[in-house]
């Protein structure tokens, strides 16, 4: 007999029954959220057919432009998820506040956060993006629901993932025993389990850092890249590959299939600024699938999933990937 397809659907319902990883509720989330990356999907492929590609003439609360796409994904991921009853509020890179679930609705226990469309630079050029989310409690000390419930270490969330927009639309997820990847199936329009327990490799010979920026950065991580380009003659004693896809969605996500060190430090161009990537949407989602995989995150110093934030669209330095070269990094950071 040929070897039965796992969906989502199948495998979110039995890590509920047989391990109990999943309440239903959190389980009931997941799969919206899914549904919400399927119809993001099928306007992304549209694209000049479906005329959702080009600038809405509009700024987010962090002063860039945004896209048509950014401002459709935000909706679906908006509309798909206020009514379920599984949510308290949402919060978004495109959304200056958080959102609170309308009352004519029930309000759930758990709070979202997204990225709706990661990597906005490469819409209208046709290479890939992606949606990130992470899952929190809200905390049941007191009724109704406040940006501060939103303020919770990376370490706290409950769930974790993005839903990549390539050449396949994938779906790679985690509740914190491990990283699996779910395949879109077109024809049957359901995402179909394609890899389970995905393990990065602890070394690796490929870096990802945007490197017009590299006369901005700090000592460490500039001693860090001069070293992986003097190759075998350097100090390193072999050649590196380097790859920037300017979605993190996509450069995590081929660090997640064969390993490598992603970076966006934080640069002297803004020193007031920690760094580009914002923290509670897309450093900590993305931290938690790196470690629940093998690998490492950290700003440099510290581990991602222990910084305490201070307000929803906070922003941070980020290396993440192979665990050996994450934390290289972080020990030239701190050379004692
Ligand atoms: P976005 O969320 O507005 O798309 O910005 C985040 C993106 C990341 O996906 C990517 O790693 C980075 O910005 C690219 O930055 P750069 O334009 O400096 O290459
Ligand atoms: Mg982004």
């Amino acid at each position: 007999m040929a070897q039965q397809k796992i969906s989502l659907t199948r495998y979110l319902v039995e890590q509920q029954r047989a391990d109990g990883l999943i309440p239903g509720q959190l389980r009931l989330l997941l799969e919206v959220v899914a549904r919400a990356c399927k119809s993001i999907s099928m306007a992304v492929n549209k694209g000049d057919l479906g005329g959702v590609l080009g600038s809405a003439d509009s700024e987010n609360v962090q002063g860039e432009v945004q896209k048509k796409l950014d401002i459709i994904a935000n909706e679906v991921l908006i509309e798909a998820n206020e009514w379920g009853g599984h949510l308290a509020a949402m919060a978004s890179e495109e959304m200056d506040s958080i959102y609170v679930v309308p009352n004519r609705y029930p309000q759930g226990e758990y709070l979202l956060l997204f990225d709706p469309l990661d990597g906005s630079s490469n819409i209208d050029v046709n290479v890939s993006i992606g949606t990130i989310f992470s899952v929190l409690k809200k905390p049941d000390d007191h009724p109704g629901v406040h940006e501060a419930d939103f303020l919770q270490a990376g370490a706290k969330q409950v769930a974790a993932g993005y839903c990549i927009y390539g050449p396949q639309t994938t779906l790679v997820l985690t509740v914190g025993h491990g990283v699996a990847m779910f395949t879109l199936d077109r024809e049957q329009g359901s995402f179909v389990l394609t890899k389970e327990n995905i393990q990065i490799p602890a070394d690796t010979k490929e870096f990802s850092v945007n490197m017009s920026n590299m006369r901005h950065w700090d000592e460490p991580v500039k001693r860090y890249i001069d070293e992986c380009l003097a190759g075998t003659e350097g100090p390193r004693g072999k050649d590196f590959n380097m790859r920037w896809i300017a979605s993190m969605v996509t450069d995590v996500h081929r660090i997640l299939m064969r390993g490598g060190i992603f970076m966006y430090p934080w640069d002297k161009r803004e020193p007031g600024k920690p760094g580009k990537l914002r923290l509670m949407y897309e450093a900590n989602p993305m931290s938690w699938l790196v470690e629940q995989a093998g690998g490492a995150a950290t700003n440099g110093k510290e581990r991602i999933l222990d910084l305490q934030p201070t307000k929803l669209h906070e922003r941070v330095s980020v290396v993440l990937g192979s665990k050996n070269e994450v934390e290289r990094v972080t020990r030239y950071h701190d050379p004692l």
